[in-house]
């Protein structure tokens, strides 16, 4: 029997997905504004099991938050400290270390790093810490540092982005992670974030970690001051950068939340709105393999129910995450592999282990 759309404006949407016809913005915001959400869900598994059938990814990860201290006061962020400031903490390169080492004993396939801009600490820091935990785990995926970071690093380093990557690489840096994207519209970056990395500086390192063959991922932080058609506009840049490059490999929609923040007036995105941004990102990136539910900020129940609405990805067991529990996140520090592959299994998708760059991990 054929699905019975709520919303008559999706028919037409439909007859684009179903023949492979690319969105284009105007589709995007009929999607946004669709209250349709069941229709919405349902092109974005149309599109989801055509790329993945019903396989569901997780990854065996351990999350290193090495430092919060950040030259980039942003209005949203309720982790980033200026040096001195109560709650800022770095982590010395021995204290990362014995953060490794006390988990060797976990089949942990990826590290994932990320931390503020730091004023201070060298170049030398970030290679010294790549090179040491590859030492201390040789067979370990290093996913590191925001695009935000690296434009960072290289400007202290006094280096090109394209020498700093070369360097990070060389150092054992595997991929890039997606943050620090935001949402690419200059309104939004005036108001919450005018001293970070610029749209363009985003777009720039992420397209030139992909020329050196350096995959990385993209986000967008949502349910803050952004209009619905600011986020059509960052999915339809973040996919014209693929169309350029190819080297994204997952789409990681970020839940806004505001606890700890200078918007903390704000109630951050409803579940409603969770869904249908997952299912629009799935739809309208049409060129980006996985989107990605990241429990940590949606819960696990809601990406668990986002596999039913175009994710293919729920991220991994993580373990110690301060950017999201420090802007007040209720979730658990961590979920075993069992929880995983059990709330897969429950949405009526087969868990699939993978390893950063997708390829199946076997033997559990
Ligand atoms: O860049 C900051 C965001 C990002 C808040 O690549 C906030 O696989 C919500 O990018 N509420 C860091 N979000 C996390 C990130 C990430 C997470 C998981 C997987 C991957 C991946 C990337 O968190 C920051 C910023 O955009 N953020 N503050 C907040 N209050």
């Amino acid at each position: 029997m054929a699905f019975s759309f709520q919303d008559p404006a999706l028919a037409p949407i439909h007859d684009k997905v179903a023949a492979g016809v690319r969105l284009d913005e105007g589709d995007g915001c009929t999607l946004f504004r669709s209250t349709d959400l069941l229709g919405v869900g349902y092109l974005a598994q149309l599109v989801r099991r055509r790329l993945h059938a019903n396989k569901a990814f997780y990854i065996y990860n351990q999350h290193l938050n090495y430092s919060n201290i950040c030259v980039n006061g942003c209005k949203f962020c309720a982790f980033g400290r200026k040096a001195g400031e109560p709650g800022a903490y770095e982590m010395s390169l021995p204290e990362i270390f014995a953060r490794v080492e006390e988990r060797l004993h976990e089949p942990i396939t990826e590290i994932h790093i990320v931390g503020g801009c730091h004023p201070e600490l060298p170049f030398s820091f970030y290679l010294d810490m790549l090179r040491g935990i590859k030492r201390l785990r040789p067979g370990v995926h290093l996913q590191a540092f925001t695009a935000v970071e690296v434009a960072h690093l290289a400007d202290k380093a006094g280096l090109s982005v394209g020498d700093t990557l070369l360097a990070l690489r060389e150092a054992g840096l595997g991929s890039l992670p997606g943050g620090g994207a935001e949402v690419f519209s200059p309104r939004i970056r005036q108001q919450l974030c005018p001293e970070k990395l610029s749209p363009q500086g985003w777009l720039e390192v992420a397209k030139q970690a992909h020329r050196l063959g350096l995959n990385t991922n993209a986000t967008m932080l949502y349910g803050h001051l952004e209009t619905l058609e600011e986020r059509v506009d960052h999915l339809l840049k973040l996919r014209a950068a693929q169309d350029e490059t190819g080297g994204f490999l997952a789409f990681i929609p970020l839940a806004f939340h505001p606890a700890n923040t200078g918007l903390s007036d704000l109630t951050g995105p409803s579940a409603i709105d969770d869904l249908k941004t997952l299912a629009v990102s799935r739809l309208m990136l049409d060129n980006i393999p996985h989107i990605k539910a990241f429990w940590v900020m949606l819960g696990p129940k809601m990406a668990q129910i986002s596999l039913c609405f175009g994710v293919d990805d729920v991220d991994g067991t993580v373990m110690e995450e301060r950017i999201t529990h420090m802007a007040g996140a209720q979730t658990p520090q961590g979920l075993t592999r069992k929880q995983l592959r059990a709330l897969i299994r429950e949405a009526g998708c087969e868990p699939v282990e993978r390893d950063t760059l997708y390829s199946v991990v076997s033997g559990q």
